[in-house]
């Protein structure tokens, strides 16, 4: 071996260890910045408003996998961005009834979009509208799901609350945004269920409350936590200022554990249209045998903002007929054979907002054994095999825009 070739073979060896070298530094650099953007960035400023559709939208996830039956409460993308809430730091238990609470208080005028956006309580939400006690740990992780759909202006003045009050009430919680994509007809149980099955995977969260866009609530004594029981907050709202119109009533907003909404298997994804889906979950909690919680009268009170019937809402003709089946259709309706694709989901300023697509005859299909005539389930058929929907009707009522009884 020449003293030229050992100094070429020194140099390809010095070339190869710097190489090694190289890549080693990189690999770090690349898992150190990856470590960063996965985690939950709280933004320095905000210049937009709730609604504003030209305003950063620092993590965003549109063209998701669609969700389909039976979906898996775990390995979902969005646990990429799990909120890795960090509950190792040792700290106080926050408080069941904090300081800070004001009881019952006036609302002498609603927010503007703009005004929204600058109010300082909402400073300290993050991105998709979740917030954490910094003093105190929370002894729940709340998820606030609102069906909605075309009711902007309720939105606003509803979350621009619900941050204030579930503050003051120590919570760490995340507000989600449920949106049905047109044409079909609002299904307030299964945007419902989507909400219940999207949260979880995103936040874990332990108490899921489901409520009305238009129901304001104005004493924050009535605490936004589950219970041993399901819990029915709304007891009086100024459409019904004394008290429940019945006694099995549990709509506009309600809160149920994890396990209790597996228990009841969420709400049926049958009801298209207006009615019956609060009424349907009375009768799964009762046949589950759970009895249902409620504030007292003055506690869990709320203003109903006013509102039309909506075009694409009209009254649920077969609402009476799919409630008397409602503990024999229980377990093959609700979470475990809800269908519905997610078409966007996006982590915005102040909510997480998703928009839910679904076909009424696969929702239907999917849950199987449905009869959905008075003549055929008088004559005790309900529980023959093909399901049965007059489609073709409800499609005409959605175009003409016309609500029908
Ligand atoms: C009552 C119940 C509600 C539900 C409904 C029957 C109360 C206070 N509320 O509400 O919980 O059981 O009857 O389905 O008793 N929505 C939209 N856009 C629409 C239609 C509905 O966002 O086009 C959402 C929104 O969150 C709204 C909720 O669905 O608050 C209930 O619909 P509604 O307000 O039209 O019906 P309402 O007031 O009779
Ligand atoms: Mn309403």
């Amino acid at each position: 071996m020449n003293l030229n070739k050992i100094y070429f073979v020194s140099l390809q060896i010095t070339a190869l260890c710097l190489f090694i070298t190289m890549a080693y530094m990189s690999s770090v650099c690349y898992k150190g910045s990856r470590r960063l953007t996965r985690n939950y960035i709280l933004p320095t400023s905000r210049s937009c408003c709730l609604t504003n559709s030209k305003k950063p939208k620092p993590a965003t996830t549109t063209d998701v996998p669609s969700y389909t039956s039976r979906v898996s409460l775990t390995n979902t993308s969005e646990q990429s961005r799990n909120l890795k809430w960090d509950q190792t730091r040792l700290m106080k238990k926050c408080q069941v009834q904090p300081n800070s609470l004001l009881g019952r208080f006036n609302i002498t005028k609603y927010v503007t979009a703009a005004e929204v956006s600058n109010n300082q309580t909402n400073m300290k939400v993050k991105y998709g509208g979740v917030y954490r006690p910094s003093n105190c740990v929370s002894e729940q992780t709340v998820a606030i799901i609102i069906p909605y759909r075309d009711r902007e202006e309720h939105l606003n003045i509803l979350v621009n609350l619900l941050h204030n009050i579930l503050q003051r009430q120590q919570l760490q919680y995340g507000i989600y945004v449920v949106e049905m994509a047109l044409p079909v007809q609002f299904n307030r149980g299964l945007l419902a269920n989507a909400g219940f099955l999207n949260a979880h995977s995103i936040g874990n969260y332990s108490c899921y409350i489901i409520h009305d866009v238009d129901l304001i609530p104005v004493n924050d004594h009535n605490i936004y936590k589950c219970g041993s029981s399901p819990k029915h907050l709304s007891v009086t709202n100024t459409k019904f200022p004394h008290g429940l119109p019945y006694p099995e009533y549990v709509g506009g907003v309600i809160a149920l554990s994890h396990e209790q909404y597996i228990k009841v298997n969420g709400f049926s994804n049958l009801f298209f249209g207006w009615g019956g889906e609060d009424d349907d979950l009375y009768k799964r909690m009762e046949a589950s045998s759970m009895i249902i919680e409620r504030p007292p009268v003055h506690t869990g009170t709320y203003i109903a903002l006013p509102h039309k019937m909506d075009s694409s809402n009209p009254p649920n003709p077969y609402r009476d007929v799919l409630m008397s089946q409602s503990a024999l259709r229980k377990d093959r309706d609700g979470i475990t054979s809800v269908q519905f694709s997610r078409k966007a989901l996006e982590f915005r300023t102040l909510y997480t907002w998703m928009l839910i697509d679904c076909t009424e005859s696969e929702v239907i299909q999917n849950v199987g054994h449905v009869k959905l005539t008075q003549e055929t389930f008088m004559q005790g058929k309900h529980l023959e095999k093909q399901p049965l929907f007059n489609m073709k009707r409800v499609v005409k009522v959605v175009q003409r825009g016309k609500v029908e009884p």
